[in-house]
């Protein structure tokens, strides 16, 4: 039978208090983990994803002097590096980003801002969210053009460290490239695909989620970029990516399904996209091998999914 999917956009409204390991009780090997401010903090800013509902504005966020800082030293140290190792539609957008968005070193910039932007550039809205959600629930919420991000901030201790997601890694990452309407329409597609899908066809999204949303690269010209945010987010293995120390293959979706990948290390291999409307239109034929009784089709009018 075909597992539970949200049909409708306030659907998603159930995944609010959902979230794995780390969303709540930091993991004991995280900076923060034993820090007893921190963890007070954390949870006085998932409380705005706790209680939050579809259609509401994202509640602001007064971000602490520490806080700020340590925004400060994962933006100074990337913006640094993106002109070198950003693909071209992630450097397009920042300065937009800068301007209406209030990206910047000295202020933290807020998810309602940015969701509006986002909103008005491709329809993709964001979610704040607790923590790590399910790979279906995440993948689900993409169908919906909905991104879900975290507000916090990672620990002070270690600026360009975190073993999860944060709000440098979302806004630096991620949000450029939303802004992007081909590589909304492929996040869409991926988030198509995993409506209903088994339980084995959500874990081929989520890799192919990894390989390309966090861990993409890209042909441009005669070079390759970066693309996925896990990248765009990291100082370290953004170099390291585009060098030819890892493998670089084609991105064939059947193949990247396959591939196993560590989570606390660098990649060892990461897949070359030739522009995100090719890898679209592979997606969607991957989608379509996938065993699934229905297709779907997403009703933008009325914010609901549509069975065909
Ligand atoms: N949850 C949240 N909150 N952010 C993510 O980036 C994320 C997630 N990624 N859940 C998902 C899992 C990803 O690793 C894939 C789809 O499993
Ligand atoms: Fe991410």
């Amino acid at each position: 039978s075909t597992p539970w999917f949200p049909r409708k956009m306030i659907d998603l409204d159930s995944f609010a208090e959902k979230v794995l390991e780390m969303g709540e009780e930091l993991s004991s090997d995280h900076p923060g983990a034993k820090d007893p401010i921190y963890r007070a903090r954390r949870n006085e800013i998932t409380q705005i994803a706790r209680t939050y509902k579809t259609g509401q504005p994202i509640p602001h966020v007064e971000y602490t002097k520490q806080e700020v800082e340590t925004w400060a030293a994962v933006f100074e140290k990337l913006t640094g590096m993106f002109p070198n190792f950003a693909c071209r539609e992630h450097q397009h957008v920042f300065p937009l980003l800068v301007q209406n968005c209030g990206y910047g070193p000295s202020q933290v910039p807020q998810l309602e801002v940015i969701s509006k932007f986002l909103k008005d550039c491709t329809g993709f809205t964001l979610r704040p969210v607790m923590g790590l959600l399910t790979s279906r629930d995440f993948l689900n919420g993409l169908a919906f053009r909905v991104f879900h991000s975290t507000q916090y901030i990672r620990h002070h201790s270690s600026p360009l460290y975190t073993p999860e997601p944060d709000l440098c890694h979302e806004l630096l990452g991620h949000v450029p490239l939303f802004a992007n309407p081909d590589f909304a329409d492929f996040s869409q597609e991926i988030g198509l695909a995993s409506l209903g899908a088994s339980d084995e066809d959500i874990e081929r999204l989520a890799t192919i989620y990894w390989f390309t949303v966090e861990f993409g690269i890209c042909r441009q010209g005669d070079q390759i970029r970066a693309y996925g945010a896990g990248l765009l987010s990291s100082f370290g293995e953004l170099e390291y990516s585009l060098s030819d120390k890892p493998e670089h293959r084609p991105f064939e979706p059947a193949k990247v399904a396959q591939q196993k990948y560590p989570i606390t290390e660098y990649q060892p291999v990461y897949f070359v996209a030739e522009s995100f409307k090719d890898a679209q239109m592979r997606v969607r034929e991957f989608a379509n091998s996938l065993n699934r009784p229905f297709s779907v089709r997403y009703n933008a009018y009325t914010e609901s999914i549509e069975l065909l």
